[in-house]
């Protein structure tokens, strides 16, 4: 599987979706993305939890290990805060490359994290020192270079305004980081278009466009220094607007019959889940 770095200069700009998975991992390939994003959010949404740093190592280690069966995309794995401090992200990044992921993105806010676009959310942020220790040790204990360590800066999050997000963008860099992942909450892409545009262009950045959806690939690589687009929550979305309506409908319409021709026929499903290749298993070796 090709890194990360080289589907980057191939494609430029790559386009990531989340994926709460092996299912939807399958689809996002099918669909055309470039790779997929391991997203905290929707593993937390699955198990109908917040994303407050609930779900486990352990939890978040066996979906990606799952999806990474089912999948031939590079996996960006949302590692949250790495589990803790230091000692735990050295833990981690190593249970993260061996698992198959291409890359980890690892966030400068303190354990047990709030979720990043709830509105009034605690966003409690490190030390600049002891995040710049984490992504040393995340560096210092990966297998391979082509093993990307993302650095995820909060401070727009926090409202701690563009000049503290350089800083620590900076500091991480210096610190070993190979890309920026540089988040807001802001309705339009303002806020992050100041941040791009100031932006020395170091390393390349990573955005996560949901609170401001004018935000197109359009207009990310018209920045020249995107280097990543995560769609982020894409697809649990998806997901529960296709079931709140099939629900809806199958109890106002007294049954099956109209929803029936509106859903992917069980075929589909039994594509998905590679039934010919069993049924073939089942003729050449079952005696
Ligand atoms: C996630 O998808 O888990 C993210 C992106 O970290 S967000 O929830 O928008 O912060
Ligand atoms: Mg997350």
């Amino acid at each position: 599987m090709a890194g990360l770095q080289s589907l980057m200069a191939e494609r430029g700009l790559l386009q990531i979706m989340a994926t709460h998975s092996p299912l939807s991992a399958r689809l996002a390939e099918e669909a055309g993305f470039d790779g997929l994003w391991a997203s905290g959010f929707e593993l937390s949404a699955l198990y109908g939890l917040a994303d407050v740093s609930l779900i486990t190592m352990t939890q978040h280690l066996e979906m990606l290990r799952a999806i990474a069966a089912r999948s031939s995309l590079p996996i960006v794995a949302d590692i949250d805060t790495g589990f803790g401090n230091a000692v735990n992200l050295v833990h981690a990044v190593r249970e993260y490359e061996r698992a198959g992921a291409a890359c980890v993105v690892i966030e400068d806010k303190s354990f047990p994290k709030v979720t990043s676009l709830v509105a009034d959310g605690r966003q409690d942020l490190l030390r600049i020192e002891e995040f710049q220790g984490k992504i040393e040790a995340a560096c210092a204990s990966r297998q391979s270079e082509d093993f990307l360590i993302v650095a995820r800066v909060e401070a727009l999050i926090a409202g701690l305004g563009q000049a503290e997000a350089l800083k620590r963008a900076e500091a991480y860099v210096e610190a070993g980081a190979d890309m920026i992942l540089i988040h807001s909450k802001q309705k339009t892409p303002e806020e992050i278009e100041a941040f791009i545009a100031a932006w020395s262009g170091a390393v390349p950045l990573v955005l996560v466009p949901t609170a401001y959806p004018e935000m197109t690939v359009e207009r990310m690589r018209a920045t020249g220094k995107v280097g990543m687009a995560i769609w982020g929550n894409h697809t649990v979305r998806a997901v529960v607007t296709a079931i709140q309506d099939v629900y809806r409908r199958i109890l106002a319409e007294g049954g099956i019959q109209e929803v029936d021709k509106d859903i992917v026929p069980v075929g589909e499903i039994f594509r998905l889940q590679d039934m010919d290749e069993v049924k073939d298993i089942e003729r050449r070796f079952l005696r």
